[in-house]
């Protein structure tokens, strides 16, 4: 029997380098697993069965290094790719790694940093466009200030507009055909970092010189990290037609960054959110930006990254049976029932329309006291999740 479980290229199952070749280092402690080579992390997302995999410039080519070691690095990273039929479908910069950029990146204060980090995510966008990736990914994760003392915050927006319409017009320039996707965080590594959530970004967008080339890239830990609801965060963006990548973990609530396996956490905000992407029809790519438990040597990175595919697959089955069940549709046809008569009095404004309004009568007690039945709708979507319906 065909294991529905299974994960498959068609799933756009994705993983970065860095995730699957998280040491383990965290603010307290070393390193708990040896570094594997980014070819060696390529076999074991091939065996994990992942479909592509994605990278900071410099998670395939160590920052500094010489060009006979990039050529090196590059052949064996492709010959991998070859042999795994791995593609890469997105790319980005590290543009928070080094100390150059403590002061954030393209919003520091210092002119030379910003020039630099152009720079350096032209450079990466010349790799990731090598490489055959289609979205360059833009996570700020410096910009931002620990101090407010030491940014004019007006600025910090008009630098970071400056230095995403200069990429623009190099992605146009070299016909690199990329999409831009933004990442917001709310904070850490600096204390505030600016566009905190995705909702800033998208407001922002529109303020570009090509905002047709840029979306989003909204991460579940991150709103979750500000104590928000992903699914909204997402569902903003898909409407506005914006949402061009998605990074999948999971996260506690208002906690530091967590980056866990995806579905660890909130299984049921997971079930909403992979309902949500394969109801809407969402074709990016399933990017999973999470580590494995310090606790694992790298059988458990693999367990790691199977488990967030598995769940994901898991989940999608679950929203077809929620799709399919008779009693669920039925409420859901019951509470979103319309009648047509209100549609005189609404929608598209006239004059007409308001005055009638104005002085239609509506029996406000009736409305209120019914009874909406979510008490049975959201127990009938427990029941899904646990298995017995
Ligand atoms: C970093 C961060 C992620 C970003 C990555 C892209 S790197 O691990 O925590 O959320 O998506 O720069
Ligand atoms: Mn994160
Ligand atoms: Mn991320």
């Amino acid at each position: 029997m065909e294991d529905l479980y299974q994960p498959k290229p068609e799933h756009r199952f994705t993983f970065g380098l860095w995730t699957v070749g998280s040491v383990g280092r965290d603010p307290f402690g070393a390193p708990v697993r040896q570094a594997l080579q980014p070819w060696e992390l390529v076999y074991l997302l091939a065996e994990a069965g992942a479909y592509g995999v994605n990278f900071h410039d410099d998670d395939l080519i160590p920052f500094g290094a010489s060009a006979s070691e990039r050529e090196a690095i590059l052949k064996r990273f492709k010959q991998a790719l070859k042999d795994t039929g791995l593609v890469v479908p997105m790319a980005t910069t590290n543009l928070f790694g080094h100390p150059i950029f403590k002061d954030g990146a393209f919003t520091s204060n210092d002119p030379r940093v910003r020039a630099f980090a152009l720079q350096k995510t032209m450079r990466a966008m010349d790799l990731g466009a090598e490489l055959g990736a289609k979205v360059y990914v833009f996570w700020g994760g410096r910009e931002g200030v620990d101090t407010d003392a030491a940014k004019n915050p007006v600025d910090a927006i008009k630098r970071f507009r400056e230095a995403i319409n200069f990429l623009c017009e190099y992605n146009i320039d070299q016909g690199y055909g990329f999409k831009f996707a933004l990442e917001a965080k709310p904070n850490e590594p600096r204390g505030d970092i600016y566009f905190p959530t995705t909702g800033a970004y998208l407001a922002f967008i529109n303020t570009l010189d090509h905002p047709e080339m840029v979306g989003v890239n909204p991460e579940v830990a991150h709103e979750h990290m500000a104590g928000l609801n992903f699914l909204h965060a997402v569902a903003q963006a898909w409407e506005a037609g914006k949402l061009f990548h998605i990074d999948l973990n999971d996260q506690n609530y208002v906690r530091f960054d967590q980056d866990w396996r995806f579905g660890a956490q909130n299984l049921k905000q997971a079930f909403f959110l992979v309902k949500f992407l394969e109801d809407v029809g969402y074709e990016g790519s399933r990017h999973f930006d999470a580590h494995a438990y310090r606790t694992e040597d790298y059988e458990g990175v693999k367990d790691f990254a199977r488990g967030c595919m598995r769940t994901y697959l898991v989940l999608k089955e679950k929203a077809c049976r929620w799709n399919a069940d008779p009693e669920i549709q039925g409420l859901l046809q019951e509470v979103n029932a319309d009648d047509g008569s209100m549609l005189p009095y609404t929608g598209k404004y006239s004059r007409k329309k308001a005055e009638q309004l104005k002085s239609l009568e509506f029996d406000v007690d009736k409305i209120a006291s019914r009874g909406l039945q979510y008490e049975k709708l959201d127990q009938l979507a427990n029941e899904i999740l646990l298995g017995i319906r």
